[in-house]
């Protein structure tokens, strides 16, 4: 802590600044109709503040800077290999280490291998890329998340858990031998950041275990999630966050990782595994799609980055001003009535569209239009989360259609200051005032893969 009284303050100071280019309505409404209503396709020196992702955007450390100056850029056998690999396995506890170029790297090198024709793939709630490379594989992703994730309003501490009894029924129903893993996530990004309890995922691995089935984590935010458990689980408030991390891994197989996040760095994931078998296929796989299994796609440097930035993440004094700085600007939205999905999870704050905007129907994509208001408002850009990132059902055809209909707000770690969070703060309250003006979106350019990224919009 920085100073004793308050509960958290930023625990670095800033030695280099990027300017923001201030733009005006003008310019931000002809950008838009550029961009076809679609944040994604905003050109980011367009944007003064950057919600869109916590994904690759944080600020590194002068530390990290230094660690990239001793990156060993060859081709086989970089000793930054070998220094990231013994920060994975002393942290997260894992035999085997195969970097990726980022996190779907991991989970089309794990899906690839583990997920068959037919095959179902059970997981608390989907996330975009993980579904969709378990569905390339050829197989189906099966929602057991508890049912309080889908509900915005719910307070439940750990809306990440998964309903052991959906699993249990989804077992039974499909038989343990068409899953090849079940997919816990922590965080559950979709749901709002929402993390899962231990004694939840201790039970997850004690039912899987009775029926031979493995266990994967998402930890992309786990370290995030390990706040969460030591913070509101009865009997953790004792632990560290590095300990709790450790025992979420041991009850796991392996995981993918998006070291985008967490990580403190810029690019860089990996998977991780205990099996020394499937870690030979996972290097041999990783050799024709990410790149030999000492680099995975990324330089030396970005190895070294995100070893000390294992370090760097699991200091207390982060990761408090880290979930401090979302939750300061959830709670003054909260206040002055904004709806936002309860409780603040690690990453972001999520504005719930359909009770922003309850004039536009799901088809008039209202979490789409929601964000392309915002950045008109006040250069802030966010990401759908609804109708629109859900895609379409790959055997009927039809729009999935998510009871969560979010805008979420993102944030990069040490990035923005707080005058920036009152910016935005400000400007969701500006929107809000004349929320029922704002017309909806019809879908006007539709990618196959992934729609949300590239869709282009016009209003209607
Ligand atoms: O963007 P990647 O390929 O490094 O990671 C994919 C990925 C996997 N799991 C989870 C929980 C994620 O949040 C994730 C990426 N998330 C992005 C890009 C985001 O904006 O949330």
């Amino acid at each position: 802590m920085v100073t004793s009284h308050r509960p958290w303050a930023e625990p670095y100071r800033i030695k280099m600044v990027e300017l923001l280019r201030v733009t005006t309505r003008e310019d931000r409404e002809s950008a838009l109709r550029e961009a076809g209503w679609n944040t994604f396709l905003l050109r980011s020196d367009m944007v003064a503040i950057d919600l869109l992702t916590d994904s690759g955007t944080n600020a590194m450390s002068d530390r990290q800077w230094s660690a990239m100056m001793l990156g060993d850029e060859a081709y086989a056998g970089s000793a930054s290999y070998y220094r990231l690999e013994a920060a994975i396995k002393r942290r997260y506890g894992y035999a085997h280490v195969v970097p990726t170029h980022q996190g779907r790297g991991a989970e089309h090198l794990l899906s690839h291998m583990l997920v068959k024709q037919g095959d179902v793939v059970p997981g608390n709630m989907y996330f975009t890329t993980t579904r969709a490379h378990q569905e390339l594989a050829g197989g189906r992703f099966e929602d057991v998340v508890i049912d309080e994730a889908h509900d915005p309003s719910s307070e439940h501490p750990f809306k990440g858990n998964v309903d052991l009894a959906k699993l249990e029924r989804l077992i039974e129903r499909v038989g343990a031998r068409r899953i090849p893993y079940v997919c816990v996530a922590a965080t559950v990004n979709m749901a709002g950041g929402q993390p899962i309890s231990l004694e939840n995922l201790r039970a997850v691995r004690a039912l899987t275990k009775r029926h031979g089935i493995s266990v994967y984590l998402d930890a992309t935010r786990a370290m995030e999630n390990a706040f969460f458990i030591v913070e509101r689980e009865p009997g953790q408030g004792h632990r560290t966050l590095a300990d709790v991390l450790h025992e979420m891994c041991s009850l796991s197989d392996g995981c993918t990782m998006s070291a985008k996040k967490d990580l403190l760095v810029n690019i860089g994931g990996f998977l991780a595994l205990n099996d020394a078998t499937l870690a030979d296929e996972a290097r041999n796989l990783g050799v024709l799609f990410e790149g030999l299994h000492t680099y995975g796609g990324l330089a030396g440097r970005d190895l070294e980055a995100m070893a000390v930035g294992i370090e760097e993440a699991l200091d207390p004094a982060h990761m408090r001003a880290r979930i401090g700085q979302v939750r300061y600007v959830a709670d003054a939205l909260a206040a002055s009535g904004v709806p936002i999905v309860k409780p603040t999870g690690g990453h972001a704050v999520f504005l719930d569209a359909r009770a922003f905007l309850p004039h536009l129907s799901q088809d008039a994509f209202p979490a789409q239009a929601l964000a392309a208001e915002l950045y008109l408002e006040g250069s802030v850009r966010s990401m759908e989360r609804g109708i629109v990132s859900a895609g379409r059902d790959p055997d009927s055809g039809e729009h999935r259609r998510p009871r969560l209909e979010l805008v979420r707000l993102t944030f990069p770690r040490r990035v923005y200051t707080q005058a920036h969070c009152d910016v935005v703060v400000d400007t969701v309250q500006r929107v809000l005032a004349r929320a029922p003006q704002i017309r909806g979106l019809r879908m006007v350019h539709e990618p196959r893969h992934l729609r949300f990224f590239q869709a282009r919009f016009a209003p209607l």
